[in-house]
Order: C-alpha cells, then sequence, then structure tokens
C-alpha cells in the first residue's frame, strides 16, 4: 500500500526530496533556507539544532533542513542523512580563511555511505561582498572538477537580496525530476 501511495505520488509529482542544507556557521544556511520561503530576508540567530522547511517548484517539493554549522554541532550532521538527496553546501565566499575546513567537511560527506545517492549544490554565498572569492577560485580550491560519483553544481549567490538562488533551485529540480 505504502508503495502504491509512492508510486502514485511520484506519477503526480508529489514526492518529497530530502534536502540537507550545511556549510559552516555564519555561512548563510538559515538566511538561504528563509529567502526560499518568503522571499524575505529574516533575522537570525546562529542555529542550534535545525530549521525544516517544505519549499516547492513547480510541482518538486523539497523538504529543507538547515541545520546549525558551528564547530561541536558538525559531528550531529551525520544524524540527518538518511534518505537525503541533495546536499546544500553553503559556503561564505569571504571566508578564505576557513575554506579548507569547509574542503575536509565536503569530503568527509561525500565519503559518507548514507549520502551515496546525494547531489550536491554548493552555494557560493555573499557574493555582495567586495572581495569576495568567485565562484571559479573556490571550484579549484576544492577540485570539484575531481567529483566524479555525485552529480554537483556550483552557483554563486546572495542571500540578502536572493540572487542566484533560484538558479540553484533550478538545478535541483532538474536533477529531482531526472531521477
Ligand atoms: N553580506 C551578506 N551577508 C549575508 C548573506 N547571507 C547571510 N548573510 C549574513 O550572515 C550572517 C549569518 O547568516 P545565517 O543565515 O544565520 O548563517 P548560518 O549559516 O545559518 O549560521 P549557523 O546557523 O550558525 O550555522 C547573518 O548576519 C546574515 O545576515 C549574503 O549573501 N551577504
Ligand atoms: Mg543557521
Amino acid at each position: 500500500m505504502g508503495q502504491l501511495i509512492a508510486k502514485l505520488m511520484g506519477i503526480f509529482g508529489n514526492q518529497e526530496h530530502k534536502v540537507i542544507i550545511v556549510g559552516l556557521d555564519n555561512a548563510g544556511k538559515t538566511t538561504i533556507l528563509y529567502q526560499f520561503l518568503t522571499n524575505e530576508v529574516v533575522h537570525t540567530c546562529p542555529t542550534i539544532g535545525s530549521n525544516v522547511e517544505e519549499i516547492v517548484l513547480r510541482k518538486t517539493h523539497f523538504l529543507m533542513w538547515d541545520i546549525g554549522g558551528q564547530e561541536a554541532l558538525r559531528s550531529t550532521w551525520s544524524t540527518y542523512y538518511s534518505n537525503t538527496e541533495f546536499v546544500i553546501l553553503v559556503i561564505d565566499s569571504t571566508d578564505r580563511d576557513r575554506l579548507p575546513t569547509t574542503r575536509e567537511e565536503l569530503y568527509k560527506m561525500l565519503a559518507h555511505e548514507a549520502l551515496r545517492d546525494a547531489s550536491v549544490l554548493i552555494f557560493a554565498n555573499k557574493q555582495d561582498v567586495k572581495d569576495s572569492m568567485t565562484t571559479v577560485e573556490i571550484s579549484q580550491f576544492l577540485t570539484l572538477s575531481a567529483i566524479r560519483d555525485h552529480p554537483w553544481h556550483i552557483q554563486g549567490c546572495c542571500a540578502l537580496t536572493g540572487e542566484g538562488l533560484p538558479a540553484g533551485l533550478q538545478w535541483m529540480q532538474s536533477q529531482a525530476t531526472a531521477k
């Protein structure tokens, strides 16, 4: 019965795709989630635990989990991995010092068995700030072109204006419908 319902929901395009939003603290994850939801900037506090919201794009439903990124919370990320179809990795493009840490976290996630089938969207956030790193610089530092076992896409964005966010969501939607 459950399988039949899942199949019917798939046919009608109402299947829900699980998404986790991860990245270091202060990257802009919560700001992005609520910009997706309301097209506005909300006042955020560092996330302890997670926020969850449903975002719908052209009949494709995404259940998005925004997880706290502080160092002490990063070990909890893996408790959210099961059934995850998309990982959104948010990067503060002004934070050059911590890009190596982001790189470490990215490769740890890619090696995780529970994320074997997940696609990865990387948001190079805070592109509004002068001297922020470009998507090309970030791609090169993270050696994204070497990633062959997961579909991935990098998108520059600004969570304050929302610029770049629809393009990222559209990439996810096209991946979801191709699955
Ligand atoms: N200039 C600029 N600031 C941004 C942008 N996105 C987010 N911020 C700011 O960055 C700060 C952190 O944003 P949050 O969304 O709370 O960051 P977070 O990734 O959820 O952080 P944790 O919950 O601690 O993991 C806030 O002051 C935001 O207003 C952006 O695109 N540009
Ligand atoms: Mg947050």
